[in-house]
């Protein structure tokens, strides 16, 4: 398989002639995509074989924390196994055009990637019951973050009577978010999908388990390659058949990448661009408040009130908002917090370093 095929093109040779440069051992190196993570485990494709890998403790150790580390979709410099069943050590990951996280379930401070190097987010949301307006702009302000484009995917279309109105719904609370009615069953829609992932482009299926990306992703691949399991009639919940996150080239030379469902979409990290991009209708209007800071709670002249007031903006719109800029918020102080720590740190061991020097040279080493 070459690299081209695998969405390799001009930006890489020059991230990589730059890792080289940096690095010079670095040409010994072999430059790979991951295509799968099953747990811990990742596996790369290079231009010759597939590698399970790790990451070399040299890039363990330099991390400063999950974000530096490989995921699917990465592009790795390996260091291919001695003998030809090992792992090969994975020493540099190049840099991303994006990477999409989230909060890890449950923590705080904990952050997951999901996908690095992708150009359009799919954010598949079933018509067959889970609609959740609130979490379609939670998912795409998560999706802006990335760096990537979102297409909203309404799946399911051929058990929807009202998929021509759904459409218009989400259109509303998604501004300059192309939405689509797709049924992998008839295949309405899929087409198109194919079409935002022309070749050597890379998108990933985001959304719950059980809205179907197993299922458009074969449809996609024309082949039932991957395995999906009937929902559970009583709640419309997936089972979560996909334990594994995998990235496929389909045949028109577009890639995709399929994984499990998610629950929970936490914001996480330090991007401010996603919220922008997900309300840009409120932070156009904010631009009409009479203060600049206005917190658009009890100002006078706050333009964002007004629009709710006058029903140009739904106020379960403006509350979400509201929502998740404080979860912005918060993270942003994570953020800061983490770098002073890893500052406070540097410094004691600069600190540490300098003190052992005196003390080895007052014992005459
Ligand atoms: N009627 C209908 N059912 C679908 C469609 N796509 C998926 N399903 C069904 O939805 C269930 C879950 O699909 P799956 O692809 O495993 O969901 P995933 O968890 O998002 O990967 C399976 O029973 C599929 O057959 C569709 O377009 N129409
Ligand atoms: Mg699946
Ligand atoms: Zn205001």
């Amino acid at each position: 398989m070459s690299l081209e095929t695998l969405g390799w093109g001009p930006d890489l040779d020059l991230a990589l002639s730059n890792a080289v440069s940096q690095s010079p051992s670095a040409t010994s190196l072999v430059p790979g995509r991951v295509v799968r993570q099953q747990r811990g485990l990742l596996t790369v494709q290079t231009a010759g074989p597939a590698f399970l890998a790790r990451a070399a403790g040299r890039l363990l150790h330099q991390a400063q924390g999950v974000e530096a580390l490989p995921t699917v979709g990465d592009w790795v410099l390996l260091q291919p196994p001695a003998s030809g069943d090992g792992e090969a050590l994975m020493l540099a990951v190049l840099p991303r055009r994006s990477v999409l996280k989230r909060r890890e379930a449950g923590s705080e401070h904990d952050g997951q990637l999901i996908a690095a190097n992708v150009d359009v987010v799919f954010l598949v949301v079933g018509l067959d019951g889970n609609f959740n307006p609130r979490r379609i702009e939670r998912a795409l302000t998560l999706a802006w973050n990335s760096g990537a484009t979102p297409v909203v995917l309404l799946s399911k279309a051929d058990l929807a009577d009202d998929a021509a109105e759904r459409v218009l719904e989400v259109e509303a609370l998604a501004p300059g978010v192309d939405v689509l009615a797709v049924s992998a069953r008839t295949g309405l829609g899929v087409e198109d999908v194919r079409t935002r992932v022309p070749p050597g482009r890379t998108g990933v299926l985001l959304g719950s388990s059980g809205v179907g990306k197993s299922t458009l992703a074969n449809r996609l691949l024309d082949a039932a390659r991957l395995v999906t399991q009937p929902v559970r009639p009583e709640d419309d919940k997936g089972r979560h058949t996909t334990t594994h996150r995998e990235l496929f080239v389909l045949e028109h030379g577009g890639l995709i990448i399929d994984g499990p469902g998610m629950r929970e979409l936490g914001l996480w990290g330090d991007d401010a661009e996603g919220l922008a991009q997900a309300f840009a209708d409120v932070f156009a209007l904010a631009t009409g408040c009479r203060f600049t800071d206005c917190g658009h709670q009890n100002e006078p002249g706050c333009a964002v009130r007004a629009a709710v007031e006058n029903g140009t903006l739904p106020e379960e719109r403006r509350a979400n908002f509201e929502k998740l800029q404080r979860e912005q918020a918060f993270q942003h102080r994570q953020t800061d917090a983490a770098a002073q720590r890893e500052h406070k740190r540097m410094q004691r061991n600069q600190a540490n370093a300098g003190w052992a020097r005196t003390r080895s040279k007052r014992r005459g080493e």
